[in-house]
Protein backbone atom coordinates (compact mmCIF):
# COMPACT_ATOMS: atom_id res chain seq x y z
CA UNK A 1 0.00 0.00 0.00
CA UNK A 2 1.33 3.40 -0.74
CA UNK A 3 2.14 6.21 2.00
CA UNK A 4 -1.08 8.24 2.12
CA UNK A 5 0.01 10.57 4.51
CA UNK A 6 2.89 10.79 7.76
CA UNK A 7 0.05 9.75 10.28
CA UNK A 8 -1.18 6.81 8.27
CA UNK A 9 -0.56 4.47 10.97
CA UNK A 10 -2.64 6.10 13.67
CA UNK A 11 -5.55 4.09 15.08
CA UNK A 12 -9.42 4.55 14.90
CA UNK A 13 -10.49 4.97 18.45
CA UNK A 14 -13.49 7.67 17.61
CA UNK A 15 -15.92 5.12 18.79
CA UNK A 16 -14.26 4.04 21.66
CA UNK A 17 -15.54 5.79 24.80
CA UNK A 18 -19.20 5.84 25.54
CA UNK A 19 -20.74 8.99 23.67
CA UNK A 20 -23.68 11.04 25.16
CA UNK A 21 -24.96 12.10 21.70
CA UNK A 22 -23.46 10.67 18.32
CA UNK A 23 -23.48 12.68 16.20
CA UNK A 24 -23.78 11.96 12.35
CA UNK A 25 -20.47 10.51 10.66
CA UNK A 26 -18.52 13.04 8.75
CA UNK A 27 -15.33 12.83 7.22
CA UNK A 28 -13.32 15.49 9.27
CA UNK A 29 -9.65 16.07 10.73
CA UNK A 30 -10.54 13.80 13.29
CA UNK A 31 -11.66 10.86 10.65
CA UNK A 32 -8.95 11.90 8.29
CA UNK A 33 -6.31 11.08 10.50
CA UNK A 34 -7.37 7.35 11.36
CA UNK A 35 -8.75 6.86 8.10
CA UNK A 36 -6.11 4.06 6.56
CA UNK A 37 -6.64 2.08 9.77
CA UNK A 38 -10.10 2.62 9.96
CA UNK A 39 -11.45 1.34 6.45
CA UNK A 40 -8.95 -1.12 6.40
CA UNK A 41 -10.39 -2.25 9.85
CA UNK A 42 -13.98 -2.22 8.54
CA UNK A 43 -14.25 -2.89 5.03
CA UNK A 44 -13.68 -6.42 4.12
CA UNK A 45 -12.04 -6.48 0.87
CA UNK A 46 -10.79 -3.26 1.16
CA UNK A 47 -7.24 -3.32 0.29
CA UNK A 48 -7.71 -6.12 -2.60
CA UNK A 49 -9.82 -3.65 -4.60
CA UNK A 50 -7.09 -0.89 -3.98
CA UNK A 51 -4.90 -3.70 -5.41
CA UNK A 52 -7.12 -4.90 -8.37
CA UNK A 53 -8.06 -0.96 -9.50
CA UNK A 54 -4.08 -0.52 -10.51
CA UNK A 55 -4.90 -3.89 -13.17
CA UNK A 56 -8.35 -2.51 -13.89
CA UNK A 57 -6.19 0.74 -15.22
CA UNK A 58 -3.86 -0.81 -16.67
CA UNK A 59 -6.56 -2.60 -18.64
CA UNK A 60 -9.18 0.02 -19.64
CA UNK A 61 -7.23 3.75 -19.57
CA UNK A 62 -7.26 4.95 -22.87
CA UNK A 63 -4.38 7.31 -24.29
CA UNK A 64 -5.12 11.10 -24.07
CA UNK A 65 -8.25 10.41 -21.93
CA UNK A 66 -9.30 11.06 -18.20
CA UNK A 67 -9.63 9.32 -14.84
CA UNK A 68 -11.65 10.30 -11.88
CA UNK A 69 -11.66 8.84 -8.49
CA UNK A 70 -15.03 10.26 -6.69
CA UNK A 71 -14.58 10.91 -3.27
CA UNK A 72 -11.22 10.31 -3.17
CA UNK A 73 -10.72 10.82 0.93
CA UNK A 74 -6.59 10.31 1.14
CA UNK A 75 -5.95 9.38 -2.68
CA UNK A 76 -5.45 5.24 -2.24
CA UNK A 77 -7.33 4.49 -5.33
CA UNK A 78 -5.95 7.40 -7.16
CA UNK A 79 -2.79 6.33 -6.39
CA UNK A 80 -3.23 2.74 -7.54
CA UNK A 81 -4.73 4.00 -10.94
CA UNK A 82 -1.62 6.34 -11.11
CA UNK A 83 0.79 3.00 -10.95
CA UNK A 84 -1.47 1.40 -13.68
CA UNK A 85 -1.69 3.70 -16.04
CA UNK A 86 -0.10 2.78 -19.22
CA UNK A 87 -1.51 4.68 -21.63
CA UNK A 88 -0.19 8.06 -22.98
CA UNK A 89 -1.28 11.22 -21.91
CA UNK A 90 -3.63 10.34 -19.38
CA UNK A 91 -4.66 13.49 -16.75
CA UNK A 92 -5.98 11.27 -12.95
CA UNK A 93 -8.77 13.48 -11.36
CA UNK A 94 -9.29 13.30 -7.79
CA UNK A 95 -12.04 14.32 -6.22
CA UNK A 96 -13.76 14.65 -2.69
CA UNK A 97 -15.99 17.73 -0.70
CA UNK A 98 -13.61 17.28 2.21
CA UNK A 99 -11.27 20.25 3.13
CA UNK A 100 -8.93 17.61 4.76
CA UNK A 101 -8.90 14.66 2.87
CA UNK A 102 -8.03 16.76 0.14
CA UNK A 103 -5.57 18.45 1.79
CA UNK A 104 -3.47 15.57 2.77
CA UNK A 105 -4.18 13.33 -0.65
CA UNK A 106 -2.37 16.67 -2.28
CA UNK A 107 0.44 15.81 -0.16
CA UNK A 108 -0.12 11.47 -0.45
CA UNK A 109 0.41 12.52 -4.16
CA UNK A 110 3.52 14.63 -3.72
CA UNK A 111 5.04 12.03 -1.44
CA UNK A 112 4.32 9.21 -3.84
CA UNK A 113 6.00 11.25 -6.92
CA UNK A 114 3.39 9.72 -9.31
CA UNK A 115 4.30 10.20 -13.02
CA UNK A 116 0.83 10.03 -14.54
CA UNK A 117 -0.66 13.69 -14.48
CA UNK A 118 -2.98 14.03 -11.07
CA UNK A 119 -4.92 17.13 -10.43
CA UNK A 120 -6.75 16.72 -6.67
CA UNK A 121 -9.69 19.29 -6.53
CA UNK A 122 -12.22 19.65 -3.70
CA UNK A 123 -15.05 19.76 -5.11
CA UNK A 124 -18.69 18.17 -4.78
CA UNK A 125 -18.76 14.78 -7.45
CA UNK A 126 -22.68 15.65 -8.04
CA UNK A 127 -21.60 18.55 -9.96
CA UNK A 128 -18.46 17.60 -11.03
CA UNK A 129 -17.86 17.92 -14.90
CA UNK A 130 -17.08 14.82 -15.99
CA UNK A 131 -15.87 14.69 -19.96
CA UNK A 132 -13.42 11.92 -21.84
CA UNK A 133 -13.09 9.42 -19.47
CA UNK A 134 -12.01 6.24 -19.60
CA UNK A 135 -12.01 5.26 -15.67
CA UNK A 136 -13.94 6.13 -13.38
CA UNK A 137 -13.69 5.40 -9.75
CA UNK A 138 -16.44 5.07 -7.11
CA UNK A 139 -14.98 3.22 -3.88
CA UNK A 140 -17.73 3.38 -1.81
CA UNK A 141 -18.77 7.12 -2.23
CA UNK A 142 -21.87 6.53 -3.81
CA UNK A 143 -23.47 5.21 -0.65
CA UNK A 144 -23.05 8.77 0.69
CA UNK A 145 -25.20 10.47 -1.70
CA UNK A 146 -28.43 11.02 -0.97
CA UNK A 147 -30.08 8.13 -2.84
CA UNK A 148 -32.96 10.51 -5.14
CA UNK A 149 -29.41 11.67 -6.61
CA UNK A 150 -27.41 8.98 -7.60
CA UNK A 151 -29.51 7.88 -10.91
CA UNK A 152 -28.74 11.76 -12.13
CA UNK A 153 -25.12 11.30 -10.94
CA UNK A 154 -24.44 8.07 -12.86
CA UNK A 155 -26.18 9.13 -16.17
CA UNK A 156 -23.67 12.36 -16.28
CA UNK A 157 -20.86 10.07 -15.35
CA UNK A 158 -21.90 7.99 -17.94
CA UNK A 159 -22.69 10.60 -20.58
CA UNK A 160 -18.48 11.84 -19.69
CA UNK A 161 -17.48 8.64 -20.83
CA UNK A 162 -15.63 7.10 -24.07
CA UNK A 163 -17.08 4.18 -25.29
CA UNK A 164 -15.43 1.20 -24.30
CA UNK A 165 -14.11 3.36 -20.58
CA UNK A 166 -15.45 1.01 -17.26
CA UNK A 167 -17.25 2.54 -13.98
CA UNK A 168 -15.90 0.76 -11.10
CA UNK A 169 -18.41 1.35 -8.46
CA UNK A 170 -17.75 -0.41 -4.96
CA UNK A 171 -20.64 -0.45 -2.04
CA UNK A 172 -21.61 -1.77 0.85
CA UNK A 173 -24.95 -3.87 0.04
CA UNK A 174 -28.09 -5.18 1.50
CA UNK A 175 -29.82 -8.37 0.71
CA UNK A 176 -33.68 -8.36 0.23
CA UNK A 177 -34.02 -11.83 1.42
CA UNK A 178 -33.71 -10.66 5.62
CA UNK A 179 -31.98 -13.97 7.29
CA UNK A 180 -29.11 -13.57 4.86
CA UNK A 181 -29.17 -10.13 5.35
CA UNK A 182 -29.11 -10.62 9.03
CA UNK A 183 -26.64 -13.13 8.21
CA UNK A 184 -24.03 -10.62 6.61
CA UNK A 185 -24.75 -7.73 8.88
CA UNK A 186 -23.11 -10.27 11.96
CA UNK A 187 -20.43 -11.49 9.86
CA UNK A 188 -19.13 -7.93 8.80
CA UNK A 189 -19.90 -7.41 12.97
CA UNK A 190 -17.68 -10.43 13.68
CA UNK A 191 -14.89 -9.11 10.66
CA UNK A 192 -14.74 -6.04 12.86
CA UNK A 193 -14.29 -7.60 16.37
CA UNK A 194 -11.41 -9.52 14.66
CA UNK A 195 -10.05 -6.41 14.31
CA UNK A 196 -9.72 -5.07 17.34
CA UNK A 197 -13.06 -2.97 17.39
CA UNK A 198 -15.24 -3.39 20.32
CA UNK A 199 -18.97 -4.25 20.43
CA UNK A 200 -19.18 -0.45 21.47
CA UNK A 201 -17.52 1.07 18.85
CA UNK A 202 -19.23 -0.69 16.69
CA UNK A 203 -22.94 0.32 17.52
CA UNK A 204 -21.77 3.86 18.38
CA UNK A 205 -20.38 4.26 14.72
CA UNK A 206 -23.14 2.01 13.65
CA UNK A 207 -25.68 4.90 14.82
CA UNK A 208 -22.75 7.24 13.50
CA UNK A 209 -23.80 6.00 9.79
CA UNK A 210 -27.11 5.44 9.62
CA UNK A 211 -28.72 8.58 8.18
CA UNK A 212 -25.35 8.84 6.15
CA UNK A 213 -24.37 5.59 4.50
CA UNK A 214 -27.23 4.41 2.48
CA UNK A 215 -26.59 0.94 1.32
CA UNK A 216 -29.09 -0.51 -1.84
CA UNK A 217 -29.49 -4.27 -3.14
CA UNK A 218 -27.28 -5.26 -5.75
CA UNK A 219 -29.65 -5.52 -8.36
CA UNK A 220 -30.89 -1.96 -7.30
CA UNK A 221 -27.21 -0.74 -8.29
CA UNK A 222 -27.67 -3.02 -11.75
CA UNK A 223 -30.73 -2.07 -13.08
CA UNK A 224 -29.68 2.06 -12.42
CA UNK A 225 -26.32 1.33 -14.23
CA UNK A 226 -28.32 0.25 -16.64
CA UNK A 227 -30.40 2.60 -17.16
CA UNK A 228 -27.69 4.94 -16.74
CA UNK A 229 -26.34 3.77 -20.76
CA UNK A 230 -23.95 1.31 -19.29
CA UNK A 231 -24.03 -1.37 -21.49
CA UNK A 232 -22.08 -4.49 -19.18
CA UNK A 233 -22.93 -4.43 -15.72
CA UNK A 234 -21.73 -7.06 -13.37
CA UNK A 235 -20.05 -7.87 -9.94
CA UNK A 236 -16.32 -8.61 -10.09
CA UNK A 237 -15.55 -8.70 -6.16
CA UNK A 238 -17.44 -9.71 -3.18
CA UNK A 239 -16.71 -10.15 0.57
CA UNK A 240 -19.92 -10.26 2.84
CA UNK A 241 -22.26 -7.12 2.64
CA UNK A 242 -19.57 -5.31 0.44
CA UNK A 243 -19.03 -5.67 -3.41
CA UNK A 244 -17.55 -4.06 -6.60
CA UNK A 245 -18.80 -3.67 -9.86
CA UNK A 246 -17.56 -2.99 -13.26
CA UNK A 247 -19.69 -0.60 -15.13
CA UNK A 248 -19.00 -0.51 -18.95
CA UNK A 249 -19.86 2.06 -21.42
C1 LIG B 1 -10.81 5.11 -0.94
N1 LIG B 1 -12.59 6.21 -2.20
O1 LIG B 1 -9.98 5.11 -0.01
N2 LIG B 1 -18.58 14.74 -3.25
C2 LIG B 1 -17.28 14.40 -3.11
N3 LIG B 1 -16.84 13.56 -2.13
C3 LIG B 1 -17.74 13.08 -1.27
C4 LIG B 1 -19.12 13.39 -1.36
C5 LIG B 1 -19.52 14.27 -2.40
N4 LIG B 1 -20.80 14.64 -2.55
N5 LIG B 1 -19.79 12.76 -0.37
C6 LIG B 1 -18.86 12.05 0.32
N6 LIG B 1 -17.63 12.24 -0.22
C7 LIG B 1 -11.88 6.17 -0.91
C8 LIG B 1 -12.80 5.94 0.25
S1 LIG B 1 -14.72 7.19 1.80
C9 LIG B 1 -15.58 5.72 2.15
C10 LIG B 1 -14.02 6.79 0.20
C11 LIG B 1 -15.82 5.41 3.57
C12 LIG B 1 -16.35 11.67 0.21
C13 LIG B 1 -16.05 11.79 1.69
O2 LIG B 1 -15.54 13.06 2.04
C14 LIG B 1 -15.06 10.66 1.91
O3 LIG B 1 -13.73 11.11 1.79
C15 LIG B 1 -15.40 9.66 0.80
O4 LIG B 1 -16.38 10.28 -0.04
C16 LIG B 1 -15.97 8.32 1.29
O5 LIG B 1 -10.81 4.30 -1.87
O6 LIG B 1 -15.34 6.13 4.46
O7 LIG B 1 -16.57 4.38 3.84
Amino acid sequence: MPVLHSRAMDKDQIYSESLANIADFSFDAQVADVFPDMIERSVPGYRAIITMIETLTEHYAQPGSNLYDLGCSLGAATLSMARGVNAEDCTIIAVDNSATMVERCRKAVEQNHTCAGVLVVEGDMVTTKITNASVVVLNFTLQFIPPEQRGQLLEKIANGMLPGGVLILSEKVVFKDDHLNGLLVDIHHDFKRAHGYSDLEISQKRNALENVLIPETIATHRERLLKAGFTSVDVWFQCFNFMSMLAIK
